[in-house]
């Protein structure tokens, strides 16, 4: 992949968009203050043995109180876009009923602060947050959450519709539905694999009811929804290794870009999880709701799968009573290949991206794509008041010469949005993870850019990749 050589000069599109990402439980704290009410987050992150160190997001990078200083600081970095979610709890306390005004005056300072310095909100409803009565009362696995989820919609685009254009409904719900209710490893905590393959339908159908409440309110809205796709490789050619990729691909990909891009499940995928869940929560019309029309759709990527299958004579019983986020196929094992990784222990793999975005676009959709994610951890030190991060810096540029070489194959790429603006709580891995172009004291608050967040200062100038 020539396209990738570091150092050769690169010009992306005019009017390519160039963001930074965040989301509302990872950086606001204020957890109790404006009305707001308990996500599934705080009751997670307050329970034992939960998150490292038992970190929670009580205080974040106390966004909240700090947010117009925060958008200077984007506006500094010449932000063309800023992508953040919306707390459910904060403006509908309880996830049901009136509206909170305090909670929503906060998010339409935060949009007027943003417009006032000419940059594009993209506002996301759900990245996890879910109001803890809900969890109460099913949480995603019982199907009224979709229309709890749909009425919030409603709630916010009324609140916010005259003055943000893009909008998605969810991030991630692979994440939301395997991570919360299939390993466990995110809130609400919960571990059985039908109810993951519950939560990760209704997910999909709060997407859609979502969708045609906001098209209803808001026609010129521009709707999507982000994914995190990630390509998963067989360890070898072997028949086995094949077999496993395409178990987890089913899983971690076409489980949610076949519903939602095609109106159906994939029938190797449910015939996988039969073991699991004969999806007889799927009702008639469904699919059709979860497949309405969008305007476009957001991929995060941030590495790739390598698997392999199920070592010889291992018995699949023993892997079923483990809490899993692959049901039905526990057992595939995941491969490291030995390439550097970042301080999350994920292979950087920035050809991973090209794949992942030319597959959206080949045989999913021509709809215009985001990289709504990318980015990295790695471990940083404050040095006389600096913090260099050469091997976040290294990360960007391979993954935006990935993204420009998609844009070169025909991948109508229109953003892209670096996870993260700030350091965050990074979920069940606190604070211990660092992820943001700006670092965060946490002591503090000081905000202190990273060399990398000058190097992007640069590229968003120059909309391309200087050579070096
Ligand atoms: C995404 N995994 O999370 C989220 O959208 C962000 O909130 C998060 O901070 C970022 O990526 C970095 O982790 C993920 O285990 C968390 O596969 C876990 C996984 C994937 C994405």
């Amino acid at each position: 992949l020539g396209l990738l050589d570091p150092g050769r000069e690169l010009a992306f599109p005019p009017g390519f968009r160039w963001g930074a990402a965040t989301a509302a439980y990872q950086i606001e704290g204020a957890a109790r203050e404006g009305g707001r009410t308990p996500s599934i987050w705080d009751t997670f992150s307050h329970t034992e043995g939960r998150t490292v160190a038992g970190h929670t997001g009580d205080v974040a990078c106390d966004h909240y109180h700090r947010m117009p200083d925060d958008v200077r600081l984007m506006a500094e970095l010449g932000l063309t876009s800023y992508r953040f979610s919306i707390s459910w709890p904060r403006v509908q306390p309880g996830g049901a009923g009136a509206a909170n005004q305090e909670g929503l005056d906060f998010y339409r300072r935060l949009v007027d602060e943003l417009l006032a310095h000419g940059i594009e909100p993209w506002l996301t409803l759900y990245h996890w947050d879910l109001p803890q009565p809900l969890e109460d009362a099913g949480g995603w696995p019982a199907r009224d959450t979709a229309g709890r989820f749909a009425d919030y919609a409603q709630l916010v685009a009324d609140a916010l519709g005259d003055r943000v254009r893009h909008w998605t409904t969810l991030n991630e719900p692979w994440c939301s539905a395997f991570l919360g209710y299939g390993s466990g490893v995110h809130a609400p905590g919960r571990s059985d694999g039908a109810d993951a393959v519950r939560a990760g339908h209704h997910l999909m159908l709060g997407h859609g009811l979502a969708v045609q409440a906001l098209r209803a309110s808001r026609p010129e809205a521009q709707l999507g929804i982000t994914l995190n796709l990630y390509p998963v490789t067989p360890a070898t050619d072997a028949d086995g290794d094949i077999d496993a990729a395409r178990r987890i691909d089913g899983l971690a990909n076409r489980f949610f870009l076949d519903p939602v891009l095609r109106g159906w499940y994939p029938t190797d995928l449910t015939a996988d999880l039969r073991r699991v869940s004969d999806f007889g929560h799927v009702r008639d019309g469904d699919l059709e709701i979860i497949s309405a029309p969008l305007d476009l759709v957001g991929v995060n990527y941030y590495s790739r799968h390598v698997v392999a299958a199920p070592m010889p004579g291992a018995e699949p019983e023993a892997y079923w009573r483990a809490p899993s986020c692959w049901p039905g196929s526990e057992d595939v094992r995941f491969v490291t290949r030995g390439v550097p990784v970042t301080d999350m222990d994920w292979e950087i793999d920035a050809p991973g991206l090209v794949e992942t975005l030319q597959r959206v676009h080949r045989d999913y959709t021509d709809l215009p794509l985001y990289v709504t994610e990318n980015g990295s951890a790695f471990v940083d030190r404050v040095v006389d008041g600096r913090v260099d991060d050469p091997e976040r810096l290294a990360y960007f540029d391979a993954h935006l010469r990935a993204a420009h070489a998609a844009i070169s194959a025909g991948v109508p790429l229109k953003g892209y949005f670096a996870w993260s603006l700030l350091d965050n709580f990074e979920w069940a891995w606190g604070y211990t993870k660092r992820f943001g172009m700006v670092y965060v004291d946490y002591d503090n608050q000081a905000r202190i850019p990273k060399s990398s967040a000058r190097w992007y200062a640069d590229v968003i100038r120059r909309n391309g990749l200087a050579a070096q």
